[in-house]
């Protein structure tokens, strides 16, 4: 159920005195046993983003503190809102530089159960890598992407894209693959599953082909997509008129979350071993 909004652009105020101890215990924990499991799982880019960042502070990091290292690096700057916000609101905010983050934080029972993205799934999840230029760009074409897509009814199909990269993305790494999306870096869980389960398949990322799969939002993923590298997302990314796809694809069929389509790239071809019960 969406709020009513804040402010024209739901901005508020960090407010970062408002986070009790218990807050800043709940980061800690949550921070202490991803920065334990990430290292030799997660692209070296987001531990970098980390230090870059100062976030190995302890404690929900202080946006004000945050953005003037952030806005340095890249030009970006975090603002908080209240939790989730509607999609043109979102858009525009990351066409601008800006990332909205929930401007709170789950409860000490909640520690593996998210169910709107708090400030631990948005700052520490996503914020690392806006440190790294190439991400940084992307994520600034996604927004600018989202309200044209706004014009072509295309939300739902270039959400998919976010979902596959931002979200639940992996990459190359030396001779093997390492995960970048905020929806796992920022899970324990997931993190073992996207980066060591043998279920999930592991498929080369190509955009029209991310574009036709959809995706859940309520289990681990059974899909997940490899980059080559962020500059080649950013490039393909850049390099794609969305109009003429958005049109193409518009009678296409999607493409099933588990198949393996002949002409895919297959890194790892999972054995389904946790299917997600259709509903
Ligand atoms: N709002 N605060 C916030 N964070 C998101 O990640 C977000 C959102 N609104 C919409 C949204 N994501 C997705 O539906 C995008 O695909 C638009
Ligand atoms: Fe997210």
């Amino acid at each position: 159920m969406t709020a009513t909004a804040p402010s024209p652009d739901w901005t508020i105020p960090q407010d970062w005195e408002h986070f009790t101890a218990t807050d800043h215990r709940v980061w800690d924990d949550l921070f202490d046993r991803q920065t334990r499991l990430l290292p030799g799982r997660v692209a070296p880019e987001f531990l970098e983003g980390l230090q870059l960042l100062d976030m190995t502070r302890p404690g929900v990091p202080d946006f004000a503190r945050l953005n003037d290292q952030l806005m340095a690096l890249t030009g970006w700057q975090v603002v908080a809102v209240p939790g989730l916000v509607p999609d043109a609101v979102f858009f525009d905010h990351l066409a601008n530089r800006r990332f909205p983050a929930g401007n709170f934080i789950r409860r000490p029972d909640q520690l593996d159960y998210l169910q709107e993205p708090d400030v631990f799934h948005d700052v520490f999840g996503h914020v690392p890598l806006l440190a790294h230029p190439a991400f940084a760009d992307y994520m600034q074409a996604y927004g600018r992407g989202g309200l044209r897509a706004l014009e072509y009814d295309a939300i739902a199909r270039l959400s998919r894209l976010y979902w596959y990269t931002v979200e639940f993305g992996l990459i190359r790494s030396g001779d093997g693959l390492a995960i970048y999306g905020a929806g796992i870096v920022s899970s324990h869980g997931e993190t073992l599953f996207a980066q060591g389960s043998p279920s999930p398949n592991r498929l080369g990322w190509q955009l029209e082909r991310v574009l036709r799969t959809p995706y859940r939002i309520d289990d681990y993923q059974q899909a997940y997509f490899v980059i080559d590298s962020f500059d080649d997302l950013l490039r393909v990314t850049l390099e794609t008129d969305f109009g003429p796809l958005y049109r193409r694809l518009a009678g296409s069929v999607d493409i099933p979350i588990a198949a393996i389509l002949p002409d895919d790239r297959v890194f790892t071809r999972g054995d389904q071993s946790h299917v997600v019960e259709t509903v």
